[in-house]
Parts: C-alpha cells; sequence; structure tokens
C-alpha cells in the first residue's frame, strides 16, 4: 500500500472552476468563452491565493503573537521561477485545477505557459534563496524574505545571426501579475544624500532626497506544513509625483525627472553575478531595500509601539546577510537604534551584532565588495561615519588582540589610503555573529584563504551550512514520472519532506524491473525534452543519443570552454579519420548560459559554442553522432525541462573556485550522473553517491597551487597533446568564423598565453575520463544502476536539510507551535 501525504485540498473541481468562473467575471469582466488561457491563468492564481490566505493570516498572526524568533532573509536577489503550479502543489489544488480548467475548455498546460517567469536574479544565489524561502515554510518556521520587486528582471537572452548574445529588457511586468499584493499602507520612507550636522551633541543627518519604498507581497506557502510566509519586495516611488509648477508643455520632461530618478532604484536588475561592479544605482538598491527592511521588522514585530523596547529585537528575528548585497544594513541598524531611537553606541553594537550572521558565495577576490568611502559619504554620510567609527572600535580590538601590525592593517575595514575603500565583507564578517559558507570545501577556504586573518582570531564564528535545492520543485514538479516511481518504490510520498528516506531506494537498485522502469522515466523526459526544444527553438533532438548537459552563468572559471574543446577534438578526430565515429557513443551536448553583458571572453565563448553547433551539427560526417543544442535565454522553466532529461551533468571548474554549485545537486537527485572536479559540493556529493558513482577528473585544490606557485605555462599542455592541439588551431584558423581567424584570436591567445583557470592542463585528464563514461553507457542497466544510486544517496541536499542546519548552527530558532 503506498501512503499519500501530500497536501490535498477538500474542495471539489466544480466548486474550484466556480471559483474561477466568478473571478473571471468579477475581476476581469469576461465569460468563460470570452477569456484567454492568460485570463483564466490570472483567475486560477488568484483563486490559488484565496485558498491560502487563511494560513497566510494565521501564520502571520502566530508569528507576532508567539515567541518564536523568526529569520529575515535578506537578498538582492530571488529567482523564483514560475508560481502557479507549486502555488497549486501546496494548496492541494492540482488535481481540482487540472479537471476545472478542462471544465472551462482550456488546455492546463496552455494556462500554466501563460505565466511569466519572474527572473529577479542572476545564477546560483538568486535560486537558493527561493529554496531556501520555500523550504522555511515548509518547516514551519516563521521568515521573511526580503528583496527588490526589480520592474526588469535579468535580461532575455537571445543569440544573433553571428551566434553572439543579445540582451533584451525582460520586462516580466507587462502583463497582470496575481501573486504580488501591493501594500501601499505599509511603506517606508528611505533617505539619501545630504549632510550630518552637530544639533545639541548629537549627530543628525539631513538628507537631501528620500524615495518610497512599497512592499509588494507574495505568499510563500509551506509544503505540508499549513504555514504561509511572505516574500516581501520592495518597490521605489517617487514622493513628489510631478511637480506641477514646472509642468508646461517645454518642461514636462523636467518635471519628471526627479520621479524618474526615484523609480529608477528598483527598474533594473544588474546582470553582473560575480565581479564586482561598483555603480551609484548598486548601493542606492542595497540601502533603499535593508533599509525598508529593518524598519518593516520593527514595524511588525512591535505593532503600535511609539516607543518599542529594541534590546529585544534580536529575540524577534534573525537576519541572514545573503552575501555581501544587504551589509549595508548593519550601519543602517545602527543608525536606527542611535538616531532614531536614541540608544547608546553599545547597547546599538549588541542589538546588532546579534541580529546579522552572514553567507558568503565565493571564494573569487574580485566578487567580494568594496565601495568607495567617499560614494558611501555622498550617498549615505551619516552611514559613512558609523562604519568608521565601527573600523576604530575594530581597530582597538585587534590591537588587544594581535601584535602583528601587517594583519591590523590587512583587517581594517576601512582601507587607509586617500581614496579609502570599505570592505563589506569584513564588515560582515566583524559585526555578525557567525560566517558561512556555503560547502565544506568554501567553508574551509574561506578559512585557509579568503577570511585567513578573520578566522585566526575569530575561529568560533566560522561555520559551513551545505547548499540545498528544493524537492518540490525540482523533482515533484519538474519529474512527475521519476516522482511517482520513487513513491512507488519506497510505499510512500513522504520522501517529499524527509528527502533522506531515498536512501530506501537502494536496494531497488539491484532490481532489474526497477531499474528498467527508471530507465523509461528518464527516456520519457529526454522525449519531453526535445519536443519541448523543437517547439520552441526548432531544434531536431534524438532522444536515443546521450544527455551530456552543461547549464549555469558562463563564465570562465567554471570552465565552458574545457567541454567546447573536447568536444571540438573529437569532431576533429573524426574528421581526420583517427577514431571511427561508429566508435563513440552519440551524445547531443546540451548548453544553458547567459553572460553579463560586459564580460567580454564570456560572451566570445557564447560566439564560439553557438559556431561550432552550427558548423558540427551541419557536418554529414558526423551526423547522428555529435550534436550541440544551445537554446537561448536558459532560466527556471527550461531548468525544469531539461535536468530531469539529462543523463550526463557536467561540473567541470577549476578546482577551489565554484563555492558549491547547486545544479550538481538537482542533477543527481533527478538521476543524472556527475563528471566533475574536486570542487563545492561535487565533493561531498561524491563522498555520499560513491566515488564509483561519480566520473572524477583533473586537479584537487592542491594541486593547483603547487602549478601556479611553480609557474604555469599553457602552451606546454597544448604542445603535448595533439588532441588539444588540432582543437585550439581548428578555432584559430577559422574553422568556426568562415574563415577568419580574428574571430577568436583573444581566446586562442588567453589559452596560450595566460588560461588563468587552467583549461589546458585539465584537458587530457578530462578527455581520458570520457571513455569510461561511453564505456558505462553502454550498458545501460548499470549506467541506470548508478543513476539509482545517485538519487538514493543525494537525500542530504535538500534544502530543508540546509535550512535544519541554519537553525540549529545560526539562527537558533524552530516551527512555529502548530
Ligand atoms: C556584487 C554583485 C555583482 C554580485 C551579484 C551576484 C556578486 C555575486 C552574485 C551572485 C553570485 C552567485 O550566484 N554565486 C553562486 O552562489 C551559489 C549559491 O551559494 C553557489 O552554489 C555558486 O557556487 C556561486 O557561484
Amino acid at each position: 500500500m503506498t501512503e499519500l501525504t501530500a497536501p490535498k485540498s477538500s474542495i471539489s473541481s466544480k466548486d474550484f472552476a466556480n471559483e474561477i468562473r466568478e473571478l473571471l467575471k468579477y475581476e476581469q469582466g469576461v465569460t468563460p468563452e470570452q477569456a484567454s488561457a492568460a485570463d483564466v491563468y490570472v483567475a486560477a492564481s488568484s483563486a490559488v491565493r484565496r485558498h491560502l490566505m487563511d494560513s497566510w493570516m494565521k501564520t502571520q498572526q502566530d508569528m507576532v503573537n508567539g515567541n518564536t524568533k523568526a529569520v529575515g532573509y535578506l537578498s538582492a536577489e530571488f529567482l523564483m521561477g514560475r508560481q502557479l503550479r507549486n502555488s497549486l502543489l501546496n494548496a492541494g489544488l492540482t488535481e481540482q485545477f487540472n479537471e476545472a480548467v478542462k471544465e472551462l475548455g482550456f488546455d492546463a498546460q496552455k494556462v500554466i505557459d501563460a505565466e511569466y517567469e519572474p527572473g529577479l536574479g542572476n545564477g546560483g544565489l538568486g535560486r537558493l534563496a527561493a529554496c531556501f524561502i520555500d523550504s522555511l515554510a515548509s518547516l514551519g518556521v516563521p521568515a521573511f524574505g526580503y528583496g527588490i520587486q526589480y520592474k526588469y528582471g535579468i535580461f532575455r537572452q537571445e543569440f544573433d545571426e553571428e551566434g553572439k548574445q543579445v540582451e533584451r529588457p525582460d520586462y516580466w511586468l507587462a502583463n497582470e501579475d496575481p501573486w504580488g499584493h501591493i501594500d501601499y499602507g505599509r511603506s517606508q520612507r528611505v533617505n539619501f544624500g545630504g549632510e550630518v550636522v552637530e544639533e545639541d551633541g548629537k549627530r543628525v543627518w539631513k538628507p537631501a532626497w528620500a524615495v518610497r519604498a512599497i512592499p509588494v507581497d507574495y505568499m510563500v506557502p509551506g509544503y505540508a506544513s499549513g504555514r504561509v510566509n511572505t516574500l516581501r519586495l520592495w518597490q521605489a516611488k517617487s514622493y513628489d509625483e510631478f511637480d506641477l509648477l514646472e509642468f508646461n508643455k517645454s518642461e514636462y520632461m523636467k518635471a519628471v525627472e526627479p520621479q524618474v530618478q526615484a523609480e529608477n532604484i528598483s527598474k533594473i536588475l544588474y546582470p553582473e553575478d560575480s565581479t564586482q561592479v561598483g555603480k551609484e544605482l548598486r548601493l542606492e538598491q542595497q540601502y533603499f531595500f535593508t533599509s525598508a527592511s529593518l524598519h518593516d521588522a520593527i514595524r511588525v514585530f512591535y505593532p503600535g509601539q511609539d516607543k518599542p523596547d529594541l534590546t529585544t529585537f534580536a529575540d524577534k528575528i534573525t537576519f541572514q546577510l545573503n552575501d555581501t548585497h544587504p551589509v549595508i544594513g548593519i550601519p543602517e541598524l545602527m543608525r536606527i537604534l542611535i538616531d532614531e531611537y536614541g540608544y547608546d553606541w553599545d547597547t546599538a553594537w549588541t542589538v546588532t551584532t546579534k541580529t546579522f550572521n552572514y553567507t558568503c558565495h565565493t571564494l573569487l577576490p574580485e566578487a567580494l565588495e568594496v565601495w568607495p568611502a567617499s560614494l558611501i559619504g555622498k550617498l549615505l554620510p551619516r552611514h559613512l561615519e558609523i562604519i568608521e567609527k565601527i573600523n576604530d572600535q575594530f581597530l582597538a580590538e585587534l590591537a588587544d588582540l594581535t601584535d602583528d601590525q601587517d594583519k591590523i592593517e590587512r583587517m581594517r575595514i576601512v582601507t587607509d589610503e586617500d581614496d579609502a575603500k570599505v570592505r563589506m565583507a569584513y564588515l560582515a564578517t566583524y559585526a555578525g555573529s557567525h560566517v558561512n559558507g556555503v560547502a565544506e570545501l568554501h567553508s574551509q577556504l574561506l578559512k585557509d584563504v579568503t577570511l585567513r586573518d578573520f578566522s585566526d582570531l575569530f575561529d568560533a564564528k566560522f561555520t559551513n551550512v551545505t547548499n540545498g535545492v528544493t524537492p518540490r520543485r525540482f523533482m515533484k514538479l519538474a519529474n512527475p514520472g521519476l516522482s511517482e516511481l520513487i513513491t512507488e518504490g519506497l510505499g510512500t510520498d513522504k520522501w517529499l519532506s524527509d528527502l533522506e528516506l531515498l536512501k530506501g531506494l537502494e536496494p531497488l537498485a539491484q532490481d532489474d524491473e526497477f531499474v528498467k522502469k527508471f530507465a523509461k522515466v528518464k527516456y520519457d523526459n529526454k522525449v519531453k525534452f526535445a519536443q519541448f526544444a523543437k517547439d520552441e527553438y526548432g531544434f531536431d533532438l534524438d532522444a536515443s543519443t546521450m544527455f551530456d548537459t552543461m547549464i549555469k552563468r558562463l563564465h570562465e572559471y567554471k570552465r565552458q570552454a574545457l567541454k567546447i574543446l573536447e568536444v571540438i577534438a573529437t569532431y576533429a578526430d573524426i574528421k581526420s579519420g583517427k577514431v571511427n565515429a561508429d566508435d563513440l557513443t552519440p551524445r547531443t551536448f546540451i548548453f544553458g548560459a547567459k553572460s553579463a553583458p560586459g564580460y567580454y571572453m564570456a560572451k566570445l565563448t557564447i560566439q564560439l559554442i553557438n559556431n561550432v553547433a552550427k558548423v558540427i551539427n551541419n557536418d554529414p560526417d558526423v551526423k547522428g553522432k555529435l550534436k550541440i543544442a544551445f537554446p537561448y535565454n536558459y532560466n527556471i522553466r527550461v531548468a525544469q525541462l531539461l535536468i530531469p532529461a539529462t543523463e550526463l551533468d557536467e561540473q567541470i571548474s577549476q578546482a577551489g573556485k565554484e563555492a558549491s554549485g547547486t545544479s550538481n545537486m538537482k542533477f543527481a537527485l533527478n538521476g543524472a550522473l556527475t563528471v566533475g572536479t574536486l570542487d563545492g559540493a561535487n565533493v561531498e556529493i561524491r563522498a555520499r553517491v560513491g566515488a564509483e558513482n561519480f566520473f572524477l577528473f583533473g586537479m584537487t585544490v592542491d594541486e593547483v597551487e603547487a602549478l601556479y606557485a611553480a609557474g604555469y605555462d599553457p602552451s606546454k599542455y597544448y604542445e603535448a597533446d595533439p588532441r588539444l592541439k588540432a582543437a585550439i588551431d581548428m578555432v584559430a584558423n577559422g574553422t568556426f568564423s568562415d574563415g577568419d581567424a580574428e574571430t577568436y584570436e583573444p581566446l586562442v591567445t588567453d589559452w596560450l598565453k595566460k588560461d588563468w583557470f587552467m583549461t589546458l592542463a585539465d584537458f587530457t585528464a578530462y578527455h581520458d575520463i570520457q571513455s569510461q563514461i561511453d564505456t558505462l553507457y553502454a550498458d545501460q542497466l548499470e549506467w541506470n544502476r548508478k543513476a539509482i544510486l545517485n538519487v538514493a544517496n543525494s537525500g542530504y541536499f535538500s534544502s530543508d536539510r540546509s535550512i535544519e542546519d541554519y537553525l540549529e548552527r545560526i539562527w537558533m530558532t524552530g516551527p512555529l507551535d502548530k
């Protein structure tokens, strides 16, 4: 007997259909006959929201009235993905929806597809935030996600005739957004600029301008917890609608200028995802949402109190800083406590340090945010004073802890130079109670390298929380076939809220009948993806070939170049007759990647992949053997279709560069095998699924270090491996640029002269592992056994487990009472 615990609302499909009819009539003013799929999508979404409303209100009340500390997840990015299916799942309305829309004469998938994906994040960090708020709600922990409701999300990617990336604005709010509820009454004032003056012995900030932060609330329904939390995204609005004095015809543009300026703050998500961008507007965004959120939390937890006792603030809510982006919240809370509520410095400091914790998501020093003190002084003069005072206090503390003057200098929060800089990661590390990395290796490297001086002196602050992903979206919704098979295999669907139960699948890897069913699910997912790729992109993919996928932001350290060079080398092997195409496992290489618009090398790599695709896909000599598919505008929707269809997952970053990775977890949970380096969470995935079920290759962190130290010369590797040489020569000689040798010259020169991420040094090892992959793939039963073992042993990578670790190690709180 299969035990089913998934939430199920008691409402009938008929009644649900009637609710949709009502909403179509009273909200949209259309009959079901007149309605479009988009209308039905809006009405159905509103109907689901209504069903969640009681739980949402009760959760808010219990949170404020109870004594369970809440979590505030401060993040500049929340990459939520589409909402309707997820909300239906958690509200227990999936079946009713499917039936109801049919009754109304609509195709369910068309209704689902009417939702435009909100892309309010760049990649891993933003998606992690989305998984975390899902898990918080599912565990019944009272929490707010706090961020920005960007008007334009991550750009829509297109490819032009030459295969170059073109960025188009992502105006996701062009149509009605039934999920976001604008709450004008709870807006906050956020001040900027001006100066600080001395009044009655006090420092008083006289700001020059202000914007109104208006909250847009999204429900975050938990799975099977009965709880619904809130994602509160702030929208910037001007206080001065137009200045009518200025408003005559010729001054019209001038009249709306202040409004335009204020509203620019929440206009666009910065598409940079790793190297820092020192843009004034970005600092404005960071201050805008952290200031509004902190004030909001005071409003929520001390309702109606003019003189709240904020010494208890850290008992009401703990704030997690998702990377350095919200770190300006630290001096802001100091300012609120001192300037707005009259606390003394030491009291404010005690409250502030208890309130914040910091998660670091990088190892690349160039990604650690640093702001010119002059810029902070211009936008936030009072905050600069506070930061300087924190710095002084810190230096005094350090002087008591160490005699090492160099170390003290290295650790300064505000650098000692003419054009002084403020190091946000250092500020967060000093002021926060805890600092964590996002995978074991990453947390270790943070201590050993990136934040070494800090860990020397404040070791107790440092901890690790390995990332995780939500099984609701990335298994149940993305892979219904596998989910059903797992439920059948385990005899229960409880694994969706207790993912370690997947362990129970282990014996089934030896059951040939089960393995065949598993293989069938994978094959069906491939067919489904091929169909989608045909409809959406016009690709002809062959589901009988191996689906070999690399999806992630385009970065040199992630080494998409390694993958494409290996594909080119294989192509060259076949063309030159060195290898008989019939001896190779036919593969479809699938890429998905956006590049930061200003990242030249990354964009050139995209162009190269597209043009290698053009050549290879049109060459009859390799037809049926090698194919490249590079769907443009990779996003959560594509991920949900592609991950379940993938057999081989590429996680091939240079060791010591990828903080964690999270798609690696999604792939393992969906039964792909990984080819990867010992980097980020790959290390932990391999340890859990077993070395024999993971294709490991490449240098370790120590080997990388040693090679840098010895003086790295990539050209040696080029000379030593004829396949590598052939591949690079092909790129250099214009094979993929209509004979033009100039096009990829910067890439070629970089590979041969610099190759900072040692693509060439790992090339031979990467190739050597391919024959092992082919051999295993030839034995489908064995391959699928290993894939099942990956699923069975990846339960640890649920974001529920990550959240439990945060609760225990950092937040010191838990679920609300039932
Ligand atoms: C400063 C600004 C330009 C900036 C904006 C976005 C800097 C960084 C980012 C985003 C970083 C990011 O997505 N990092 C990824 O975080 C994932 C979740 O922890 C990790 O799995 C992944 O390894 C890391 O690259």
